[in-house]
């Protein structure tokens, strides 16, 4: 019975459910590059020649092994430029009794291929995705009725069913949590480890000029393009940040530094999240690193709780969620993303640097996206959609099922709560302490009001002040309330005005309003 086989560019994994019963003699693996995958937004020109070089590494690697592969190209003739254009050519040249996929990382192509049921036949069976720790149905049954759906729960859930640093029934070490021991600025004496280069070989350097050529309009520079596309380089990477990384991946874990866009990260997201690399097996890396006395425990707990953590988390509750999650905006913010999250052309030094390495590099950390780049948004006001469009266009590891919790939950708190218990909103002290930015800034971090004023600092409150029905009543919040509430009404005056004024003057042009981005 001949089956075809159809694996999409982010399911680049041996033994993904859709090919784990292969049969070399009569199957055919289907690989589509599609315009509309490449342009639904505009994605950020190395993610898409990431995926492009990683998706036709694997498919020779699929070759080597004497599987057929029907490959389209982009530029091949004919190609259709949609998933389900491209199905249907491939059903009429190959004939398939059957049709296997595995499931979707996005709601979007989940909605695609429910459509498919109606008019594709032999009718496409979809098996659950095996690329992660915890299956949609398990996340759904530990999130049942619960009223708080908070990450820690579920992370010791998982360390407890893993086994993962736990000693017995307790966690390795006593705590669950080493988060007090990381969060330090870094050292001016300290300098992290260069950043892994993979330089581009031959179908890294086409696909390169394929995408120039195609997607010359998107975000970003195609310039110093250096992530590993296979699996045999993602697991180089991952050794390299075993060994030059995680030892110290805690304690500045939460740092920023001028000119070090990478710092002590793992720079493994892109390849996790196109099936390069898998969770289970950089988790257990980390841990025999810690069993091996490698690194110590504060770094590699605080690893260990990103993978089997928050991202397991954030794509269990985006499956139990979708697709109503993504449409609430329980702050009611609607103001325009300013034109500099484009351009990186700003003042303020902060969002300077993240904007300028995103466009650079199509990666930013964690705290850079959060604290800085989110806070801005968050703090603004700015509309969730335009928010969550820009994180899912300008990160070579952005896709739906991991962006959108973490931009509509984590940063805006536009689901009112479901996924943080308060907004992680901040002023520019907290940049300050945990960065070198302030000190090269046209604004005085120190400065609360005026012109040259640190603008975290009067928007901070001015958050505060504008979203006080919503917010005043959250115990976590009580203090900053207080504190509001001791300011007189001249003072509160004074923040809305700066506010004003400031926000007044941001640029609000569009992407699409323009011809070309940096
Ligand atoms: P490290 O700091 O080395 O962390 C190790 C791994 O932990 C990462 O590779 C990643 O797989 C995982 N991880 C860490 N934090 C998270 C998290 N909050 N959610 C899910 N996984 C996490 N991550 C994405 O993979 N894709 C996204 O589109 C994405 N968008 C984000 C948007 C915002 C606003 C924020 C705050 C975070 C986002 N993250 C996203 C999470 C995190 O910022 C990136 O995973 C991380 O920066 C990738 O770099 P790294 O591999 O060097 O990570
Ligand atoms: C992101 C992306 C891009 C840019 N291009 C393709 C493509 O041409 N072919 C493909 O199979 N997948 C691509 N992807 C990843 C898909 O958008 C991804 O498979 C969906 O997001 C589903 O998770
Ligand atoms: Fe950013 Fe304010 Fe510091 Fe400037 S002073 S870098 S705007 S936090």
């Amino acid at each position: 019975m001949k089956t075809l086989r159809f694996v999409l560019g982010d399911q680049l994994y041996r033994r993904v459910a859709s090919l784990s019963d292969l049969d070399p003699e009569h199957d055919v693996v289907l690989m589509v590059e599609v315009r509309e995958e490449a342009t639904y937004v505009r994605h950020h020109k190395q993610k898409i020649a990431f995926l492009f070089s990683a998706m036709r590494h694997f498919a020779a690697e699929l070759l080597q092994e004497g599987i057929a592969v029907d490959y389209v190209r982009l530029d091949d003739r004919g190609n259709s430029g949609s998933f389900t254009g491209e199905l249907k050519r491939a059903i009429a040249r190959h004939g398939p009794h059957r049709i296997v996929m595995t499931e979707p990382g996005e709601w979007r192509v989940w909605q695609m291929m429910q459509d498919w049921r109606e008019d594709i036949s032999p009718s496409v069976e979809i098996r659950e995705d095996n690329r992660f720790l915890c299956s949609r149905a398990e996340f759904e049954a530990w999130a049942g009725d619960r009223s708080s759906l908070l990450m820690e729960a579920f992370y010791r859930q998982m360390r407890r069913r893993t086994g993962w640093l736990m000693d017995g029934d307790e966690p390795t070490g006593g705590q669950w949590n080493y988060d007090p021991e990381n969060r330090k600025r870094l050292p001016k004496t300290i300098s992290p480890p260069d950043r892994v280069v993979f330089p581009p070989d031959a179908v890294t350097r086409e696909c390169i000029a394929l995408v120039a050529k195609e997607f010359g309009d998107h975000f970003g520079s195609l310039d110093g393009f250096a992530w590993p596309v296979t699996r045999r380089d993602a697991l180089k990477a991952l050794g390299r940040f075993l060994k030059d990384g995680l030892p110290t991946f805690g304690d500045y874990q939460d740092a920023m530094h001028q000119g070090a866009p990478f710092l002590y990260h793992s720079l493994i997201s892109p390849m996790l999240n196109a099936g390069l690399l898998t969770p289970e097996e950089v988790c257990e890396a980390a841990e025999r690193a810690f069993r091996d006395g490698k690194a110590p425990l504060n770094c590699v707990e605080g690893f260990v709780r990103q993978i089997l953590g928050w991202r397991e988390y954030v794509r269990g509750l985006y499956w139990a969620r979708m697709p109503d999650y993504a449409e609430t905006n329980a702050l009611d913010a609607h103001r325009d993303l300013p034109w500099f999250y484009w351009s990186a052309e700003t003042e303020m030094n902060c969002l300077h640097q993240c904007i300028s390495e995103t466009r650079d590099h199509a990666y930013a950390h964690h705290i850079q996206r959060l604290m800085v780049l989110g806070n801005f948004a968050l703090l603004a006001g700015i509309e969730p959609r335009q928010v969550e469009e820009w994180y899912l266009i300008v990160y070579a590891d952005a896709f739906d099922w991991v962006e959108l919790p973490n931009v509509h939950g984590m940063v805006l708190w536009a689901d009112g709560g479901v996924l943080g218990s308060k907004p992680y909103a901040a002023s520019g002290a907290y940049i300050d302490r945990m960065s070198d930015y302030c000190g090269n800034c046209a604004f005085d971090v120190k400065r609360k009001a005026g012109e040259e004023a640190c603008p975290f600092n009067y928007l901070y409150w001015d958050f505060l002040i504008r979203n006080a029905e919503r917010l005043k009543g959250n115990p976590r919040l009580t203090m900053p309330y207080r504190t509001l509430g001791r300011m007189g009404n001249e003072r509160r005056a004074e923040i809305r005005a700066d506010a004003e004024r400031f926000l007044g003057s941001l640029d609000p042009r569009r992407l699409e309003d323009t011809q070309a981005a940096t």
